[in-house]
């Protein structure tokens, strides 16, 4: 078999049942169907988004928008990455094990439920930006294997008794984020890691919660998500490069 390496905490090709008898299953279900629906949905040409970066293949894209006077832009980038599947990119982004090795915002991570073998609760605390107060975030977390060749990881914000917002040094953040990928290659050919290509859709609305100067934000923004999509993607070759293919 090709499927060697890490064969059961790799994301299952259907949804595990311990998940679709959980209270929060058709919220879960619900919000990550739209999120895969719109990810790879154009861009290009709309109205309102504006290209912010571009690097190689990557692709940017923000819409200024404001609730409260509180920077809610939404984000949208698009890449490509070779040699990696779909399968693999969403196992290192859902994957707790994996995340400080990438995820450089970060500063503690709690799991704070294991739902089932796709889907986690996660309590996180991000490094504080001067000059606003740290943040923390309460998000839920599920992989899936959805239409043809799409794998996704889609994150959005909970709340949970044991862990209430705005009681420390914290103010809560409300996050809904989703990667979407697709690996193609040649008709005919068998996948190897010379030959497959993966798209990638990575779609984030971040609302700050609370107070947080709108140009620090932005800048903080559009510095962090490019430094972050190079940095993952880079990290997933690497740990892909001498694996066998997971498709
Ligand atoms: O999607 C990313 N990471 C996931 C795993 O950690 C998860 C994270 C969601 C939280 C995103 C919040 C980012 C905000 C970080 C800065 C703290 C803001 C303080 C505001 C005060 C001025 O989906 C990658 C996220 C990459 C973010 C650049």
């Amino acid at each position: 078999s090709v499927h060697t390496r890490d064969q059961v905490e790799l994301p299952p090709p259907a949804i595990d049942n311990r998940l679709t008898v959980h209270t929060l299953w058709s919220e879960i279900d619900r919000i990550s169907s739209e999120q895969i629906q719109a990810a790879f949905e154009g861009v290009g040409g709309e109205i309102g988004w504006q290209l912010f970066a571009e690097e190689g293949d990557m692709r940017m894209y923000r819409r200024e928008m404001e609730v409260d006077g509180m920077v809610t832009d939404p984000l949208k980038a698009m890449h490509k990455v070779r040699g990696v599947t779909a399968r693999e990119m969403c196992h290192y982004f859902f994957n707790p094990r994996y995340r400080y090795e990438w995820e450089t915002t970060l500063e503690t991570m709690t799991i704070v439920e294991e739902i089932s073998s796709d889907a986690l609760v996660f309590h996180q605390t991000f490094k504080r930006i001067w000059p606003a107060s740290q943040r923390d975030a309460l998000f839920w977390s599920h992989v899936r294997h959805s239409s043809t060749g799409t794998y996704a990881v889609t994150n959005h914000s909970t709340t949970n008794v044991d862990y209430p917002s705005n009681t420390g040094a914290c103010i809560r953040l409300f996050v809904t984020v989703c990667l979407a990928c697709r690996t193609t290659y040649p008709a005919g050919e068998q996948p190897t890691r010379n030959n497959i290509t993966t798209d990638i859709a990575y779609c984030s609305t971040v609302n700050p919660g609370g107070w947080a100067p709108a140009g620090v934000l932005r800048a903080v923004y559009k510095r962090e998500y490019p430094k972050f999509l190079k940095r993952f993607t880079n990290y997933v070759v690497e740990q892909c490069r001498d694996k066998p293919i997971a498709i």
